[in-house]
């Protein structure tokens, strides 16, 4: 008989989890936590399952129909059969709801997260127009549009999938993805007083929502950002035909090709405005960062799925004589993959926890979250990547076969790096977050943190006192502070992350006797915590016709 590898096999996504549940043993009261297990522990399973059943089909992608047999437009999209069940799924479990009801208080959001980080790979991204319709609600009830609050913000929330929903964020265009000041798209009043929308949006998440908030510059309105303002569209009309919105085309993506991203033309929509006609990136900011937080969420469930199968394979697979599970170079290996996943899992929930204390935050609170945000979006993105990548190889050829599965990881955590901001422009973001205050909310936050572990023994307090010092050193130097603005970034991510991982491996050893969190600090802040890169002569390295 020829030799057949036996396949890797995923259990209850909830309980093979010892991250997720030492974190929620410490940061959840009891109560809180007996509610919630049951539904994490359904979660887990449907994972598993979910996981299995996709590697026994084909996989099916959106299909946009535009004319119907007799030449009528009709702008159809047929959904894959995990997209058709997701409102059902995200009511059940109250996926966007969770977080803005007040059952559990300052809780909330660890626990809505929670669930979004066992639910997303089985959702087939359905996670994003969730997490744009998360972001509107935010972003709505930060608005005080009161009428437009009270029509969309109760049916983003809802709970029957009958009243659900969902929302896009229409922002890149083809002339300003990351730069939104060349938005393009018009915003005209009719001689009846209504607005209307008119352009190209070029990136269009989950064009099947029902509404969707969009930047649009009003007629006669200035150049630049500040003068566009946020509109809310709702996508059909009463008879349930589209809005004014013609969709041109599905993009041909690298990865979540589940998910129908869309190619539109506004051809008249009707749109209602947030607020007032101007400001518009500035009150569509609250969705950017609860965006960027699911962002940052999906990409640890995308690096804990990597680690479960990677470890799982490795105790099926025999190479030279031995299971590679018992290689110490292949145990390293995933080791050291394991610890870093460990410490940005604290490090994100812990901006989850500050998200959800909401109003109760204080400003020092808030001035924390606003950094943390950007710096867990941009380091977990690229480290998703990464994992996923290492992920690969971990498999050897195996990895790079589509249907094992594996390959789909990769192509898709490479979203999580470009949408949502891609890795430089958070750095940037971090500057501008930072103001004036420079690194010192962030290093009185983790000092805080390491008292309560006890102490520092990984020189993390130094770490920030680098940081520090590298950015006064730049204050006068905008080029010089931007050119170095990712290895900062990280810089302060890794120092921040093994700060409340201290914490939490301080309490998992005193409390519960385990050893993992303290291994995986040890492991973590080993590697070394600073990247502040040195200066690079861009100049003598790149082409002539890249001079600034
Ligand atoms: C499964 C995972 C789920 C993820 C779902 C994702 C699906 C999403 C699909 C997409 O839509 S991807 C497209 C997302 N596009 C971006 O993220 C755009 C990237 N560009 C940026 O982030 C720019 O920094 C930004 C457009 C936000 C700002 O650029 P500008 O034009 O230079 O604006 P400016 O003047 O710096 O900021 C305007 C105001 O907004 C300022 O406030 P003031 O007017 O009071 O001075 C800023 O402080 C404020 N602001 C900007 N970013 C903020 C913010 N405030 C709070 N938080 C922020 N993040």
């Amino acid at each position: 008989m020829d030799f057949i590898q036996a396949a890797p096999v995923l259990g209850n996504q909830f309980r093979d989890d010892r991250v997720l549940r030492s974190y929620l043993d410490r940061a959840l009261p009891r109560d809180v936590l007996l509610a919630i297990e049951g539904d994490l522990d359904e979660l887990g399973a449907q994972a598993a399952t979910a996981w299995s059943e996709a590697r026994a089909r084909t996989p099916a992608q959106p299909v946009l129909t535009q004319w119907d047999a007799w030449g009528a437009r009709v702008d159809r999209i047929e959904l894959t059969p995990a997209w058709q069940r997701g409102a059902a799924l995200a009511t059940r479990y109250g996926l966007v709801a969770a977080g803005h009801e007040g059952r559990y208080g300052i809780h909330a959001r660890c626990d809505q997260f929670a669930r979004v980080y066992l639910h997303h790979i089985a959702s087939e991204f359905y996670t994003c127009p969730l997490a744009m319709s998360d972001g509107a609600a935010t972003a709505l009830k930060a608005s005080g549009a009161t009428a437009l609050i009270d029509r969309a913000v109760p049916r983003l929330l809802a709970r029957d999938p009958a009243r659900l929903w969902l929302s896009g964020q229409w922002m890149t265009e083809t002339a300003g993805g990351s730069d939104v000041s060349r938005t393009g798209t018009l915003a005209r009043r009719d001689a009846d007083g209504a607005w209307r929308l008119y352009g190209r949006k070029w990136f269009t998440s989950a064009v099947v929502g029902e509404m969707a908030l969009v930047l649009a510059r009003p007629e006669g309105a200035g150049d630049g950002a500040d003068a566009l303002a946020l509109f809310l569209v709702e996508t059909r009309d009463g008879h349930g035909r589209w809005n004014g919105i013609r969709i041109d085309r599905l993009k041909d993506k690298l990865g979540t090709r589940e998910l129908p991203t869309a190619e539109i033309h506004l051809e008249g929509a009707l749109a209602t405005p947030v607020g007032e006609l101007a400001h518009g990136v500035r009150m569509i900011a609250p969705m950017l960062n609860v965006t960027r937080t699911w962002n940052a969420v999906c990409a640890l469930a995308t690096m804990r799925r990597c680690l479960a199968l990677a470890a799982d394979y490795a105790r099926r697979r025999d190479a030279f004589g031995r299971a590679l599970a018992r290689h110490p170079l292949h145990r390293a290996t995933l080791a050291a993959l394991a610890a870093e996943f460990e410490a940005a899992f604290h490090f994100v929930f812990f901006a989850a926890g500050l998200l959800g204390r909401a109003a109760q935050a204080t400003p020092e609170e808030r001035a924390l979250l606003r950094v943390l945000t950007p710096l867990a979006k941009l380091w977990t993105g690229r480290l998703a990547v990464r994992i996923a990548s290492e992920t690969c190889e971990a498999f050897g050829g195996a990895g790079y076969i589509e249907n094992t599965g594996i390959p789909q990881l990769l192509r898709d955590a490479h979203v999580f790096p470009i949408w949502e901001g891609t890795t430089n422009v958070l750095a940037l973001d971090v500057l501008r977050a930072l103001g004036s205050d420079g690194v010192d909310t962030l290093a009185r936050a983790a000092r805080v943190l390491l008292d309560e572990a006890g102490g520092d023994r990984h020189g993390i307090g130094a770490c920030f006192d680098v940081a520090r010092a590298w950015h006064a050193a730049r204050r006068d130097s905008r080029d010089a502070l931007e050119a170095g603005a990712r290895g900062f970034a990280s810089t302060l991510a890794r120092a921040f992350a093994a700060a409340v991982l201290a914490r939490h491996a301080a309490w998992a050893w005193r409390e519960r006797g385990e050893r993992r969190a303290l291994a995986a600090l040890d492991a973590f802040a080993g590697a070394g915590l600073p990247r502040l890169a040195a200066a690079v002569d861009a100049d003598a390295l790149l082409p002539d016709n890249c001079a600034p």
